[in-house]
């Protein structure tokens, strides 16, 4: 899969996938990462990208033409059917089914934006899709393009490790993670649980999925309710909100 990011800060977007899961992915050629800097489609001695807003107001707005001439640039660079995604706060927030439907893609473009935010006709008649990464301020689409990335690339066949993709469509699907633990086996008074310590791996899978079940309860009710869960489940749930009292 191929991913190109139009953006002002081209090292920023580089720096950070070249680090962990996303850097091995790309050097083991499973994806490949390029950066578009609208600077350098600029027509002006100034190299401008930004004028201010008609109507007034504070801050500035991107301008059309070294977007448009950018995201040209890396449709030329990849296929005739890339897909080109505006990371916006007014997009549709982003969640783990959109992007596993992502994967399919040959090449995703990504527009992060600076500043107030980027000429309209640009999101119009440039655009397919405008993307959000949850309803919180940050100060630019750079972030919201490297969460994108890196979550796409980890469900790439290949990227991961057997065990850690084999983990990724488990049963624990849209539940939280059970706690875990190394060693050493004492820490001050807390020591961990016995389960963990004997060799019954039934009994271990049982324990996870009733913290799982348990945590998902405690802290996210609203992932729960989408859930439907199975009678062995309810059983478990049920047993670990017993044993709280
Ligand atoms: C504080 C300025 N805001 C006035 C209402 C507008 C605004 C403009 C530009 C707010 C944020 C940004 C920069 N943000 C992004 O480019 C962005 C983003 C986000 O802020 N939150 C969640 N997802 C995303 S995707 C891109």
């Amino acid at each position: 899969m191929r991913f190109d990011v139009v953006t002002l800060f081209p090292d920023m977007v580089i720096a950070a996938a070249g680090c962990g899961v996303t850097g091995r992915a790309i050097e083991r050629n499973i994806v490949s990462l390029s950066a578009w800097n609208p600077r350098d489609y600029t027509l002006d001695r100034h190299r401008t990208v930004d004028d201010r807003p008609y109507g007034g107001g504070p801050g500035m707005v991107m301008k059309y033409q070294p977007l448009h001439d950018a995201v040209q640039a890396a449709k030329q660079a990849g296929v005739k059917a890339a897909k080109v995604v505006y990371m916006s706060p007014q997009g549709k927030p982003i969640t783990q089914a959109l992007l596993s439907e992502t994967c399919e893609l040959e090449q995703l473009i990504l527009v992060a934006g600076r500043y107030e935010g980027i000429d309209e006709r640009f999101v119009e008649q440039d655009c397919d899709e405008e993307w959000s990464i949850g309803d919180y301020v940050i100060s630019g689409g750079e972030l919201a393009a490297l969460v994108v990335i890196d979550a796409v690339t980890r469900l790439l066949p290949g990227v991961l490790g057997d065990e850690d993709s084999a983990q990724q469509d488990s049963h624990s699907d849209g539940l939280l993670d059970c706690p875990h633990f190394t060693r050493p086996e004492q820490i001050a008074a807390c020591s961990v649980p016995q389960v963990l310590l004997g060799g019954n791996h039934a009994e271990i899978e049982r324990w996870r999925m009733k913290q799982a079940l348990g945590r998902t309860w405690q802290k996210r009710p609203d992932l729960l309710k989408k859930k439907n869960l199975s009678a062995e489940q309810e059983n478990l749930l049920r047993e670990f909100i017993v044993e709280l009292v």
